[in-house]
């Protein structure tokens, strides 16, 4: 039995060495802009989306029921059916180092605006690193040194906090507490060492209300979480939570059905990340697959535990490893439904795990 579980688990590495989940970063600051016209026919995520037919017929309207349910679903079908669909922009992709002579890792985040693709048609006007939402991802070994630059190209001043990566207090990155905040234009370079295994991520410390949800953050992994009987994963994601600014209910900064899908060999397993960067917490539930909570912000679980639904709160992190045992579209979605599912269908925080 054991045996079998390290040959499975030997090809879903190899499978993991051929596909990483994160691609390497490219900068995609003049990512197109479609119309921003579109923008009003969606609303916010669906949820206000045509809601003049039910207004104008009012609670007594039993006559119009039979019409109204049929075009309901219709319209429905029509929006969750569109899933994937495609949008300009990618986040949290990987980003590459500079490797400085005496091996320090240097990694560049240009704070800046973008205009960002939410879904089709609903372009807003984001804060971003290097043009993406959520920013890239962060991943270095345990004992690297690193350095990040930010360099502010926003209209207002910026810094930015490691959180959950342990620093020194000059580094920490609070505008007023631990530096002077980064004015527009300028620079400033932060200097971590990567002490021990972490899943941290980075954000502004600075105006937060409106910067981090408006884009900016991101993942910050150091080293990797240790996993139950050495489990091999086939695939390593993060599933980044937003609900509000500009940004508004997303996972990994799009809204379905521009969501991505995560695609599974059957028996293969999957290491998603939370990470909640947004202002309420989420339900996170999957259908189908345990999901096995083996890491709370990073520290890995002495005695990891199966839930099917687990609960992010904000500047929170949850580590689950989920074997995909059981083939099917499985929907994997926030279950606080004005989050997820509405009258139009599926919207905001709603993805599918799809195992083949
Ligand atoms: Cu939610």
């Amino acid at each position: 039995m054991l045996r079998t579980k390290a040959l499975v688990g030997a090809v879903s590495f190899a499978v993991a060495l051929a596909v990483p989940w994160w691609s390497v970063a490219t900068d995609t600051s003049s990512a197109p802009a479609t119309s921003a016209a579109g923008t009003a026919a969606v609303g916010d995520g669906g949820t206000t989306h045509d809601d003049s037919s039910s207004a104008s017929t009012g609670g007594d309207a039993t006559a119009t029921q039979h019409h109204d349910w049929k075009s309901m679903d219709r319209e429905m079908a029509k929006r969750d059916k569109s899933f994937p669909a495609k949008t300009a922009g990618k986040g949290a992709q990987l980003i590459k180092p500079e490797i400085l002579k005496d091996g320090t890792k240097r990694f560049t985040l240009t704070a800046k605006p973008v205009k960002w693709e939410v879904e089709p048609g609903k372009v807003v006007d984001a804060m971003s690193y290097n043009g993406m939402v959520p920013g890239p991802t962060i991943r270095v070994d345990v004992g690297d040194k690193v350095e990040v630059v930010l360099k502010n190209q926003l209209p207002e001043s910026t810094v930015i906090h490691w959180h959950g990566i342990p620093i020194d207090n000059a580094m920490d990155g609070v505008a007023d507490i631990t530096q002077d905040p980064v004015v527009p234009g300028g620079t400033f370079t932060y200097k971590i060492k990567a002490e021990r295994q972490s899943v941290g991520w980075y954000h502004s410390h600075h105006n937060g209300t409106e910067q981090v949800t408006n884009g900016l953050w991101g993942a910050f992994l150091i080293g990797n979480v240790p996993l139950p009987d050495n489990t091999k994963v086939a695939q390593e994601i993060p599933v980044e939570l937003q609900d509000s600014g500009v940004i508004g209910l997303t996972l990994n900064g799009k809204s379905f059905p521009a969501t991505e899908p995560v695609r599974v060999r059957r028996g293969d397993s999957v290491l998603v990340h939370y990470f909640n960067a947004g202002t309420m917490a989420h339900p996170m539930h999957l259908h189908g697959l345990d999901q096995l909570v083996v890491a709370k912000d990073g520290f890995p679980l002495k005695n990891p535990y199966k839930a099917d639904t687990v609960l992010v709160a904000p500047g929170e992190r949850y580590s689950v490893l989920v074997n995909a045992n059981r083939p099917g579209t499985w929907a994997f979605h926030c279950h606080i439904f004005p989050h997820s599912e509405g009258k139009t269908g599926m919207f905001g925080m709603f993805t599918e795990m799809i195992v083949s």
